[in-house]
């Protein structure tokens, strides 16, 4: 008996220690010290053991049991101690490891200067208009004095739909569809700003789609001298202090008088010395201008001898390039990031 016992121990110790993991761990415990295990049998064999021999033999049975548990849960907190040293060793991360960049989108220069054109207007109490880009030929030529048998409308050639609809030239339609909502002599402060089409070529100073915003105000005593005053407190918020405007008389069938606006060159400041922005000029063109014609005010419900107004109108595209001093105008439209990520 004592000899089994021994032989029992000794097979024991031996498979808790080859025991790789713990399953196979639980596997031997059952073996041994299970209800059905190895040590549950050896007891079952004492009753062949003499009165005598009962309490030795006993005892040395329950020295195996302990060694044997405690074999175990000593093999048991290894396993479990390698399993958890595993698992970090596989879960490792090098805190020290430089961070992966993550890359922040931007606005667009066109749209950073239509914000820019809009945030100088809104602060001056403006009202920011939007309409359709699909006109009819009344609100984009007939409402702003420009009628079917007019020679300014060869100028403009555009891209009709039907003989009727077409899509808008300018965005002053959305200036005569405010006006006749208005209908009367509510004074009106706006600008349009938005997408206008011509059938132009599609080069480095034309495309058949640009961006424009138009601005009109109409109110009792509105002067030309307003508007010299608008114009210059735009550019000068817009290009900086130092900015200053050149008026030359122009014409357009919708205002009289009407003029063309120059800013100093923002580049060079009229020293040129080769300057790509002005060609050395000192000035550029940047919008057409007026005094709105009194036939407009009426076509739309307003009386002209109460109320007058100012208009004008600028391409966005051309007032960006000269702020950024960007030289051709596709670039706008290429969407090529190493053009964007300036910005
Ligand atoms: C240009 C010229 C201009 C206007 C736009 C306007 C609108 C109404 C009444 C009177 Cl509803 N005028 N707009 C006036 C003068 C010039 O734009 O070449 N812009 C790029």
């Amino acid at each position: 008996m004592e000899q089994k016992i021994a032989e029992m121990r000794a097979a024991a110790t031996a498979e808790i220690s080859s025991s790789a993991d713990l399953k196979a761990l639980d596997a031997v415990r059952v073996k041994f010290l299970g209800k059905k295990g190895a040590l549950t049998s050896l007891l079952r064999g004492m009753n062949q053991v003499s009165a005598e021999e009962r309490p030795k033999i006993g005892k040395i049975v329950n020295e195996a049991r302990a060694e044997i548990e405690s074999l175990i849960a000593a093999k048991n907190s290894e396993l479990k101690a390698a399993a958890l040293q595993d698992k970090l060793a596989s879960e490792k991360i090098d805190v020290t490891l430089p961070g992966r960049k993550i890359h922040r989108g931007r606005l667009h220069p066109l749209t950073l200067t239509l914000n820019r054109i809009k945030e100088i207007f809104i602060q001056m109490g403006y009202s920011v208009e939007t309409g359709p880009e699909v006109e009819t030929d009344y609100f984009n030529f007939e409402a702003l004095n420009l009628p079917k048998d007019h020679p300014a409308r060869d100028t403009q050639d555009s891209f009709y739909i039907t003989e009727e609809i077409l899509l808008r030239t300018q965005t002053s339609p959305v200036q005569a569809r405010t006006m006749q909502k208005h209908t009367g002599n509510a004074p009106i402060r706006m600008i349009a700003p938005g997408r206008v089409y011509r059938r132009d070529d599609f080069d480095a100073s034309h495309a058949p789609m640009f961006h424009q915003v138009e601005a009109l105000v109409i109110d009792r005593g509105i002067t030309f001298g307003d508007l010299i005053g608008t114009l210059d407190f735009f550019c000068k918020q817009f290009f900086g202090e130092k900015a200053n405007i050149r008026l030359r008389p122009s014409f357009f069938p919708f205002v009289e008088p009407g003029l063309e606006c120059d800013v100093s060159c923002p580049i060079c400041h009229g020293h040129g010395g080769g300057c790509k922005v002005c060609h050395d000029s000192g000035w550029l063109e940047i919008l057409g201008a007026g005094v709105v014609h009194p036939k407009v005010l009426e076509m739309s419900g307003y009386d002209s001898s109460v109320v007058s107004g100012f208009a004008f109108g600028l391409g966005v595209e051309r007032v960006c390039m000269i702020k950024y001093a960007i030289d051709d105008l596709r670039l706008f439209f290429e969407n090529d990031l190493r053009f964007l990520n300036q910005f």
